[in-house]
């Protein structure tokens, strides 16, 4: 067989052999998800936080045929500049692997790659989901099919409102994905707390979330586990103000004929113009308070068994 192409940073070598808790982190927010050299910035900032609330990052990578658990300074700046970066998800990362390609992973990639060097945390700001008109388009994200097979907890603020909401609930259902709501019974829209949707699970503590994910594998459940966390108060744009600005994303992707990939990636960028940066604030300060709870959740996953034997 050949080897599995895994390349652990220095930082994260070190956490694995203390057993010190590890939170993945995704890398298409980097090249696909925030302009230069925002990006770069909360790549760092989000590591920082992470750090500061007694865990390791490791931001996950495709450069050079190896899949990078963690990378160091120069490598994130290199991949915050890149240009011609391979959006990864389930479909695309061996061939990028075979190729010696850069690529950035996505929330299903990220969940992969995460579960193949043992991290069970990853926290990033907004899963893909169930595209508006997906009964004609038929774009729905792998993200969602990743996350009924993959055994990862992700931390995310809920999903963006570019997407169709209550399709994204069914499909994850679907797929026997827990949605956890943190800490409130509506499902969080991202740069919104509120969606105007119940979700389907609530939970109230890190320890909660990190026993439910130990849960799962005791009952040899597949698939990992979908924590919805609120925007920070302060940060948030509300779903009244948000709303127009979506619609007008929206009816320009359909105008300019934008398709598959470049759907998302087109809609933030129109919605970060026509906001003037504050939709790229909240962004920040939601990926920020995911890190930190992603944390928490790591690290009673690492006290938990520890506790039990
Ligand atoms: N949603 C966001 N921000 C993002 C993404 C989604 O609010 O940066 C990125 C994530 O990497 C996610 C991917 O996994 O887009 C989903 O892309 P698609 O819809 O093409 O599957
Ligand atoms: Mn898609």
């Amino acid at each position: 067989m050949i080897p599995l192409p895994l390349r652990f940073s220095a930082e994260v070598t070190r956490a694995r052999a203390d057993g010190r808790p590890i939170v993945a982190l995704e890398s298409t927010i980097i090249t696909h998800g925030m302009p230069y050299p925002q990006n770069l910035e909360t790549a760092r900032a989000v590591e920082a936080e992470v750090r500061a609330a007694g865990a390791v990052p490791a931001t996950i990578a495709v450069m050079g045929g190896h899949i990078h658990i963690g990378l160091d300074d120069a490598e994130l700046e290199t991949l915050a500049q890149a240009t011609g970066v391979m959006k990864l998800s389930r479909a695309d990362l061996a061939v990028c692997l075979a190729t010696g390609r850069t690529g950035a992973t996505t929330v299903a990639a990220t969940m992969i790659c995460a579960h193949l060097a043992g991290i069970a945390v990853f926290a990033t700001g907004g899963i893909g989901g169930v595209h508006r008109g997906a009964e004609t388009s038929f774009d729905i994200s792998a993200d969602l099919a990743e996350l009924g097979k993959t055994p990862v907890t992700v931390v995310a603020a809920g999903a963006k409102a570019i997407l169709d909401l209550p399709k994204t609930l069914e499909v994850l259902e679907t797929e026997g994905v827990p949605v956890i709501a943190y800490g409130q019974d509506e499902f969080p829209a991202f740069w919104s707390r509120s969606s105007g949707l119940a979700a389907p699970l609530r939970a109230d503590s890190a320890a909660q979330i990190a026993q439910a994910h130990l849960m799962r594998a005791r009952l040899g459940l597949a698939g990992g586990q979908l924590v919805a966390n609120p925007i920070p108060p302060e940060a948030e744009i509300p779903r009244a103000e948000i709303t127009p600005v979506i619609e007008q994303a929206l009816a320009e992707a359909e105008a300019a004929g934008i398709a598959a990939k470049a759907v998302t990636p087109f809609l933030l960028q129109r919605i970060f113009e026509l906001t003037e940066g504050r939709s790229l604030a909240s962004n920040i300060a939601l990926v920020l308070n995911n890190a930190r709870l992603a944390a928490e959740i790591a690290a009673r996953i690492v006290e938990q068994p520890r506790r039990c034997a």
